[in-house]
């Protein structure tokens, strides 16, 4: 029939693709290579995905049938607590759960006509990956980037395992957060508590600096990202400097801003600052404090001790507070309520006096009231004993010089990445404890480590998979225990994209020569929410795999898009808010079309039923063209006026759409498909059309839909008769001259014009006549209209506008 049914032509195509293997890379070597985040195997696709996949495909397509080698490759983000939740829940286990998943979204991912190169797929919970992260963990701990030692971790007491920073996230409303706790569960939203273990970290922060360095030279990152990653890191240059307090020692801050250090009126330690600690001892008021404080509060305990400013001499009060944070700085601040919001925010609440060091001008000529606001620019000091006067610059470095306590030091708000995890669906640590030798690596010959059989325990399985967890020590052979951490899985994560290079490699975890050749990856396309974690972690791991001799490229990615979200009802999409719609309830490609034509790639959108229509009307309108033509159409081998505008035009759209899938304007692209479809319509509907310029202009107008709807292009290709598969055709080409074409159709619109103008002052009041001449749809050459459908009253009028020139 005349309509287009995808549900009914999509196995043949996926077949003949297959067959034909179109989307196999036969010769890596430095291919374009377009990746999409790959997702985590949750059991569906949902809308995010099918519009980050869609993104990635067309680019893909477009790159190929531009002749490109191109890399575009899928894989698993297999490993992950979600998968042991849902073992518990359904009384399975995470492999076998873990593998329907990925047979359900591969099915999903087929039907939707992503084009992979299956032959490199990639799946993290497979034993011939994972041993590639216990591979890395063994190279980055000679290299010194692997830390083992006690912390304070945040710890869900619900899914019983440590958390990130970054899993740890504001309550929603309705969640009632404790006294404790400052978050709650990324996944399962109860608040978090803390507890102290010995656990796995990589140190990134050895590479803080060039991180951040780094950052200025991704010029085809978004801005958003490379801010956020930057404030993630958050470097602050100050100083370090010592107060000495009567009876207990020098107590180390740091600031940013040494010069308002005559402005100090108290001095204030974190909860865990060891003097607090010490304090807490004999002064119950500061061990009630420690007991029991809000970590987000302006609250805060006064101690009985001083400190002497090493400036000015003066005696300043020792206060415990809690908005001093332990795990930044020294874990202790010199108070400048003048000068610092939250320092004049906890002097109000405590009543602490507050001192004016620094002015905008510093002569009195622009006052600033402190007591009400803290001025917290740069100017002038005063008050301040012999650096009054200076600059705010000057002074923080005159005080360098003279003071033999202070000396520069730099911050970071990053911290190293904690990658233990205490449950069973991740790559075991390669780690033996022994009582004698202590934490030993498993030798490179005993990897993998693979995971024991899994069996349903409260906690973390592996503590309970006895026969696995007990062996030998390697050094010493006596009788030891195995790590039963696993891994984060933003480890898995953080090297994939070299995989897919050699995912078969039995001997290396990829082959660095290739690798070397191909990075970057040329477009990796993914959520927003990934900017400071996955993405952080991707550029440290190049990082530390050049260190060890791995890796010859620093950023792994030359240009990142950041998907926006699709809304539904102003909300974002979701399982949980109950407003999600399945990839295939309107069909899978008019999903695919329309997530693509709602708009640019990086702005949300709001799924609308109504638009999701003029997608599928757009399919239809494209098969009935086709459909139409294929039932006959006679020749006139004509190459008249409207032949040659039909030309152009399509010369004008391939100019434009090109341009718009290399930028990424994929709906702009789609867009000029539908102009296309609008004038071939017209073309067709012109009195006897010729066929062969019919037949090029649907020729054209397919390849270039066909890296948006490919079972559509496909289909339609097929009922054209053309040669091949369209998924393979060449990309087309512009054939006329552009420039020229722009000038010519300039003129026209200016003749048309004039001929108005001059149809009404020769009184000529046809209005069909004239109309005919002026017509805006057909922006063909106006003196060609004139001499095929009108009068010689205008053709002459027009020789008149061409005689004027
Ligand atoms: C005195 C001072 C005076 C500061 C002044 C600032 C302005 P920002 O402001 O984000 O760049 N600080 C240091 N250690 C801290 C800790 N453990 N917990 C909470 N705050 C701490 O961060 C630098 C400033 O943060 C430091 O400079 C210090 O306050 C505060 F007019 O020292 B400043
Ligand atoms: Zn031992």
């Amino acid at each position: 029939g005349r309509t287009y049914n995808h549900a009914k032509v999509q196995e043949f195509w996926q077949f003949r693709w297959n067959e034909e293997d179109v989307y196999e890379l036969d010769d890596p070597e430095d291919p374009r290579y377009v990746l999409g985040m790959f997702p985590y195997t949750s059991g569906n696709l949902h809308m995010g995905h099918v519009r980050n996949y869609a993104i990635t495909d067309a680019y893909a397509r477009f790159k190929r049938m531009q002749g490109e080698d191109v890399l575009h490759p899928m894989g698993w983000d297999a490993f992950g607590l979600p998968a042991e939740n849902a073992a518990y829940e359904r009384a399975t286990d995470p492999r076998s759960w873990t593998d329907s998943c990925i047979t359900q979204m591969r099915e999903e991912m087929e039907t939707m006509g992503f084009g992979y190169d299956w032959s490199r797929e990639v799946t993290t919970c497979e034993p011939d990956y994972y041993r590639w992260n216990q591979f890395f963990f063994r190279e980055f701990y000679d290299e010194g980037l692997v830390d083992y030692r006690g912390a304070e971790v945040n710890w869900c007491p619900d899914c019983q395992t440590v958390l990130a920073d970054a899993q740890v996230v504001d309550p929603p409303e309705d969640v009632d957060v404790h006294d404790h706790a400052e978050g709650v569960c990324w996944r399962c939203e109860t608040p978090v508590t803390t507890r102290e273990l010995d656990q796995w970290f990589f140190t990134i922060t050895d590479y803080a600096d060039e991180l951040l360095d780094g950052l200025d030279d991704l010029e085809q990152w978004p801005d958003s990202v490379t801010e956020m990653q930057r404030n993630w890191i958050g470097k602050r240059e100050g100083a370090r400097v010592a107060f000495s307090v009567e009876g207990y020692g020098d107590v180390e801050v740091f600031t940013t801003r040494l010069d308002t250090i005559c402005g100090a009126t108290y001095l204030a330690v974190g909860p865990g600052h060891d003097l607090a600690k010490t304090l807490a001892a004999e002064d119950d008021a500061v061990a009630d404090y420690l007991d029991e404080h809000d970590p987000e509060s302006m609250t805060g305990v006064e101690t009985d001790l001083t400190a002497t400013n090493p400036v000015t001499g003066a005696e300043i009060p020792v206060s415990v507070a809690a908005y001093v944070l332990d795990d930044v700085g020294t874990g202790a601040v010199m108070g400048v309520p003048g000068h610092n919001e939250r320092d004049h925010a906890f002097a109000t609440a405590m009543g602490l006096p507050v001192r004016k060091v620094v002015e905008p001008r510093g002569d009195g000529t622009v006052e600033v009231d402190v007591e009400t606001e803290p001025y917290t620019g740069a100017g002038r000091l005063v008050d301040s004993e012999e650096y009054s006067g200076l600059s705010t610059a000057e002074a923080h470095t005159q005080l360098l010089e003279d003071l033999d306590s202070a000396a520069v030091d730099t911050q970071y708000r990053l911290r190293d990445w904690l990658i233990s995890r205490q449950r069973y669906w991740g790559t075991p640590i390669p780690v033996v404890h022994c009582e004698d030798c202590g934490p030993v690596l498993v030798p490179e010959a005993d990897l993998p480590v693979e995971l024991p059989e899994f069996v349903q325990s409260r906690g973390n399985p592996l503590d309970a998979a006895t026969e696995w967890k007990e062996t030998t020590c390697p050094d010493c052979g006596e009788p030891a225990e195995r790590e039963t951490d696993t891994m984060d899985t933003f480890v898995d994560s953080s090297w994939y994209f070299l995989r897919f290079l050699s995912p078969d490699l039995d001997d290396a975890p990829y082959d660095v020569d290739l690798a070397n050749d191909t990075l970057p990856v040329d477009v990796y396309v993914g959520g927003k929410e990934h900017a400071v974690l996955h993405l952080l972690y991707i550029r440290f791991f190049a990082r530390a795999l050049s260190d060890v001799g791995l890796l010859d490229h620093q950023e792994p990615v030359e240009r990142l898009i950041n998907q926006g979200t699709v809304l539904h009802g102003g909300e974002k999409m979701s399982k949980k808010k109950g407003n999600a719609i399945a990839p295939h309830e309107y069909g899978a490609e008019t999903t695919r079309l329309f997530v693509l034509s709602a708009a640019h790639p990086n702005r949300d959108f709001d799924w609308a039923a109504k638009d999701v229509g003029e997608a599928y009307d757009l399919q239809q309108r494209i098969y009935g063209l086709v459909y139409d033509f294929a039932d006959g159409e006679p020749t006139t081998d004509r190459d008249g006026p409207a032949e040659q505008y039909l030309e152009r035009e399509l010369d004008r759209t391939v100019a434009a759409a090109t341009e718009d899938y290399e930028r990424f304007r994929i709906h702009q692209a789609i867009g000029e498909v539908r102009g296309l479809a609008q004038l071939l319509g017209q073309y067709r509907a012109y009195d006897v059309p010729d066929r062969e310029t019919y037949r090029h202009g649907l020729n054209v107008l397919l390849r270039l839909i066909a890296p948006v709807a490919p079972y559509l292009a496909e289909e339609c290709w097929n009922m054209l008769r053309a040669e091949g598969l369209v998924v393979q055709a060449d990309w087309p080409t512009v054939e006329s001259d552009l420039e020229a074409y722009d000038r010519e159709r300039t003129l026209v619109t200016t003749v048309r014009d004039d001929v108005r103008d001059i149809c009404e002052t020769a009184g000529i009041d046809d209005p069909e006549r004239i109309e005919l001449v002026v017509a805006p749809e057909w922006k063909y050459n106006a003196y060609e209209i004139a001499r095929q459908q009108s009068g010689d009253s205008i053709v002459s009028a027009i020789m008149g506008v061409e005689s004027m020139r």
